[in-house]
């Protein structure tokens, strides 16, 4: 498994992308800036990611940065001079956009500062594995800012008000085992095991039926969308469409003749 900055038919300056069998690594890679997300590194992660979306060889993903940090937010140097005409002008927001609508899994194996938008880039991804040196945080309040990319809305939903205040309002970096009792990570492991720990998930994933997959993540999406009755409504609709499979049956039939299901992705 060798990192290059040519993957999936293209170079990138400020990222590393590789395929592992079913599973495409992505690995921010602006390292003397802390992985700051300039705007030409997320445009970049846009196109990497949305090219394995679209890869059916591809039925999973891991987005890491290095030891040291995943990302230590947006490029601070980049924003620092802008206006308010310039900041709402731009497209900067579409490419960060494109990140949400990826529909396959993508696991954030998080080792280091992960803050401001790179703390957003990891909510916005479907697990986070934490090393044990991981700090997350939002300290845009002490640049005059706000988070910009989620941070206000993701985090307090999943660690409620309290929580989110204390975080948005002070900037304090969060540390791995807090983040966990918050509920903000999948789990946290020695900072060796980030990465591994990560790859293991998924490939894990990658083994299920694709179709079931990427459903499952569009109906665990949604309880962030919709009212309780709504997303039941959602989910239903999700798992009776999944009789239209070959998966469905392969995999029922499989279970039934105790034998292991192979997964066709129709
Ligand atoms: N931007 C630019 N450069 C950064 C950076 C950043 N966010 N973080 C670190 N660096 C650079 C430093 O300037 C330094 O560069 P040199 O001086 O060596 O040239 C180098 O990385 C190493 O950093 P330090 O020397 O500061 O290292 P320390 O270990 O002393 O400190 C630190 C590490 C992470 C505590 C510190 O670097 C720090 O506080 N960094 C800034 C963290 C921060 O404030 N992040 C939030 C940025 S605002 C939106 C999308 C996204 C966003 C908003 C809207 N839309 C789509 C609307 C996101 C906004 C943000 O993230």
């Amino acid at each position: 498994m060798t990192a290059t900055g040519d993957g999936q038919g293209r170079s990138y300056q400020y990222l590393l992308v590789e395929a592992d069998g079913p599973v495409g690594i992505v690995r921010l890679n602006r390292p003397k800036v802390l992985n700051a997300l300039c705007r030409a590194l997320i445009e970049e992660l846009a196109d990497a990611l949305g090219a394995f979306d679209r890869d059916p060889a591809i039925r999973c993903m891991v987005l890491t940065g290095n030891e040291r940090a995943f990302a230590a937010g947006a490029d601070i140097a980049e924003m620092a001079g802008k206006g308010l005409a310039e900041v709402t002008g731009d497209d900067l927001l579409g490419a960060w956009q494109r990140l949400w609508r990826i529909r396959k899994p993508v696991v954030a194996a998080v080792q280091g500062y992960c803050l401001g938008g790179g703390f957003e880039l990891a909510m916005g991804c479907d697990l986070i594995v934490a090393g044990e040196s991981a700090q997350f945080g939002q300290p845009e309040i002490k640049i005059g800012v706000i988070p910009g990319a989620g941070g206000t809305q993701r985090l307090t939903r999943v660690a409620g008000k309290y929580k989110a205040m204390e975080a948005v309002l002070t900037g304090r970096m969060i540390p791995a085992r807090e983040a966990e009792a918050w509920g903000l990570v999948t789990k946290v492991v020695p900072d060796e095991q980030c990465l591994p720990e990560a790859l293991r998930l998924a490939r894990t994933i990658a083994g299920m039926p694709p179709l079931a997959v990427q459903m499952a993540k569009a109906a665990v999406l949604q309880a962030y969308e919709t009212p309780l009755g709504a997303g039941l409504e959602f989910e239903r609709r999700l798992f009776y469409s999944l009789f239209a499979t070959e998966d469905q049956k392969e995999g029922m039939q499989a279970f039934l003749e105790k034998r292991s299901p192979q997964w066709k992705g129709r």
